[in-house]
């Protein structure tokens, strides 16, 4: 029998069973690395790993949205009923896995009813009075620095035969929610990291654990990563912005994580990471998080320290407002592939002001324009539909306006604009969610339950969160097609994607509202039973025009090839040597 560990950390698929459903998840995941099945696991899994490994605890991840995508034969239920932890773990941190972490949560319970499960994440602090009521929950920690609460609560459940779960250990246990006989008990969210300094972003520690359970599949972060195995590393927990849609701003985490200030690690930190991934996998680094967002200081201390990497690794930073010129300045001293990118929302600065993000067109262009004469591999531009008093004509005219920046800078194929629907959420804590109607929107669904039955409806447009008095549903979901193959053109036309790659996205796209349009009609036919045979016969096909649709994945990706794992290295890591 393999080893088995005291925590095992489990990331569920969005929808249990995605594979025996019929769901149009459109372009809900076009922007990120992941499949609309949202396989990757929250980074905080390896976090949490480092803090419990080098306490004495012993913890896995297991992937299983991953292991259903990559294997169709998958057997979930027989391959949780072979595992024996001292609890199980459940991430329910992006609030689009709430149907598929309580699901699986069920499931765990069906084998292991004595075994504790314990969530953790974003939703799962947001929700917790309502998810601690659910039956396959028995503890949730709260906020964003769960490795302390959660190592102390694994060193009370694996020392104690059989806890009392009205036990002073377990009140002391801070940002902790437990229940005993009935009674729900939530402890003050004390545990607020403020430095990160304990808190460990190590990849080797993975190495170790495949060799240990002999299982690399239930590791791999997303479904294409060994093709494309890009890395991130945080520069901060907390924001310093309160972008109006964002379940991570600092309203946010103030309301589910009682987090006041935001916590940047420190610059030499952050490099010395770097460097450590940089000797096991030659891959892009995405430094998630605006370092800018801490002052110039800050920034000019981490071009200090980065002097020390490979000048020709890969590094993508992002912004959340366009930096000054200096920034590209000292960028291109130090790096010689750079990416960079923002997310303005919309061209419309009234939209933008709305949003919470006040930076005029001009700032924007200028940015975009000087990091490509000081040499950026690419400059990428998100923009969203569905934004506060954006109408249908305002989508169409972002299409224009990145034709205008074409324009500017002589179609220059290293500028790429991206657009997706704000979806399938708005986000729990953001301003939005808590204050609807200043937006302009009505919230359909508020509770978990209500989201739980809603991300298993038949398409995108009905699994949609929110109604915008600017834009019906419809007129949004058409609008987002339509503004991608505008950008799709554009794109095409400056040469940042081949000819063939443009008329392949285009046929998705469009073979895509056709499909929406099918399921609209259905939808509207006579009886319910029927309804639910009609929307399986679409099966292959809304799966297959969810991947994809608005853009093509490889359009995300570093524009340059060196993608190495150096095995030997890897090898040697796994067997414990730095
Ligand atoms: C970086 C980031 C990403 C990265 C993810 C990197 C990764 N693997 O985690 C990328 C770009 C891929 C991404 C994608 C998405 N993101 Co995002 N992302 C962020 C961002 C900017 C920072 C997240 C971060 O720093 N986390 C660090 C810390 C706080 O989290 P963590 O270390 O992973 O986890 C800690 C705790 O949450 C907790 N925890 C987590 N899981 C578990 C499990 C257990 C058992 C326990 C006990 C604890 C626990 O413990 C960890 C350690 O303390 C936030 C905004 C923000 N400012 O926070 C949005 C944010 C988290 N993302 C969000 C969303 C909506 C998404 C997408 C769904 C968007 C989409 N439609 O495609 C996808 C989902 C991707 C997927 N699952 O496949 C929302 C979530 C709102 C919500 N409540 O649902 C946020 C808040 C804001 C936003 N709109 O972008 N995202
Ligand atoms: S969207 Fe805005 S508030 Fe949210 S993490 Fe990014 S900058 Fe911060």
């Amino acid at each position: 029998m393999k080893k088995q560990p005291d925590l095992i950390l489990l990331h569920a698929p969005s929808v249990y069973d995605f594979r025996k459903k019929s769901i149009m998840f459109g372009p809900m995941s076009d922007l990120v690395p992941s499949s609309p099945i949202f396989e990757m696991y929250p980074i905080g899994f390896l976090t949490i790993l480092n803090y419990l490994e080098k306490r004495g605890i012993s913890a896995r991840i297991v992937n299983l949205a991953y292991r259903m995508f990559n294997d169709n034969d998958f057997d979930v239920e027989a391959f949780i009923k072979k595992l024996n932890p001292v609890a199980f773990g459940i991430d329910l941190h992006w609030l689009v896995h709430c149907q598929g972490a309580t699901e699986i949560a069920k499931i765990v319970k069906k084998y292991h009813p004595q075994t504790p499960v314990i969530f953790g994440g974003f939703s799962s602090s947001y929700f917790y009075k309502e998810l601690i009521d659910f039956e396959q929950v028995d503890f949730i920690i709260r906020g964003d620095s769960a490795e302390e609460p959660l190592y102390r609560l694994l060193s009370l459940l694996k020392n104690s035969s059989a806890v009392d779960y009205g036990c002073d250990d377990l009140k002391r246990i801070p940002n902790l929610v437990w229940k005993n006989a009935g009674i729900v008990h939530a402890n003050n969210i004390e545990c607020i990291s403020s430095d990160l300094e304990d808190i460990d972003f190590d990849y080797r520690v993975m190495f170790k654990d495949v060799l240990k359970y002999l299982d690399l599949r239930s590791v791999v972060p997303f479904c294409d990563w060994f093709r494309y195995p890009i890395t991130t590393i945080p520069v901060v927990r907390g924001c310093n912005n309160n972008c109006a849609n964002c379940g991570g701003s600092k309203y946010a985490f103030a309301l589910f994580g009682n987090r006041a200030r935001p916590a940047f690690r420190k610059p030499s930190r952050l490099v010395e990471e770097i460097k450590v991934i940089g000797k096991y996998i030659d891959s892009p680094v995405f430094l998630l998080g605006d370092l800018n967002s801490n002052g110039r200081d800050y920034v000019e201390d981490f071009f200090n320290c980065a002097g020390a990497l490979d000048k020709n690794m890969q590094i993508f930073f992002e912004f959340f407002e366009p930096p000054g010129k200096w920034f590209f300045d000292r960028a291109s001293e130090i790096f010689n592939n750079v990416c960079y990118e923002i997310s303005p929302d919309s061209h419309d600065e009234k939209v933008r002001t709305k949003m919470g993000k006040t930076y005029t067109n001009l700032q924007l262009t200028e940015s975009i324009e000087y990091a490509l004469l000081k040499g950026a591999k690419r400059f990428d531009m998100y923009f969203m539909t569905g934004l506060p008093l954006q109408t249908k004509d305002s989508i169409m005219e972002t299409v224009k306006f990145c034709e205008q920046l074409y324009e500017r800078f002589k179609w220059d194929k290293r500028f790429m604009p991206f657009i997706s629907p704000m979806a399938p959420f708005l986000d729990p804590g953001s301003r939005i969610f808590e204050n609807p109607s200043k937006f302009g929107y009505r919230l359909l669904f508020k509770s978990l339950k209500s989201h739980i039955e809603a991300v298993t409806k038949p398409s995108w447009k009905y699994i949609l969160n929110y109604e915008s008095d600017y834009i019906s549903k419809d007129d949004l979901v058409w609008a987002t097609y339509e503004a991608a193959l505008g950008l799709n053109r554009l794109k095409g036309k400056s040469g940042s994607i081949s000819g063939n790659v443009m008329k392949d996205n285009e046929e998705r796209i469009l073979k895509a509202v056709s499909i929406m349009n099918e399921i609209d009609s259905i939808m509207s036919s006579g009886a319910k039973s029927e309804i639910e045979n009609m929307l399986m016969g679409l099966k292959d096909k809304t799966y297959k025009y969810s991947m994809s649709t608005v853009c093509e994945k490889k359009e995300l990706e570093f524009p340059l090839s060196k993608r190495n794992f150096k095995w030997l290295e890897i090898i040697k890591a796994s067997f414990g040597s730095k």
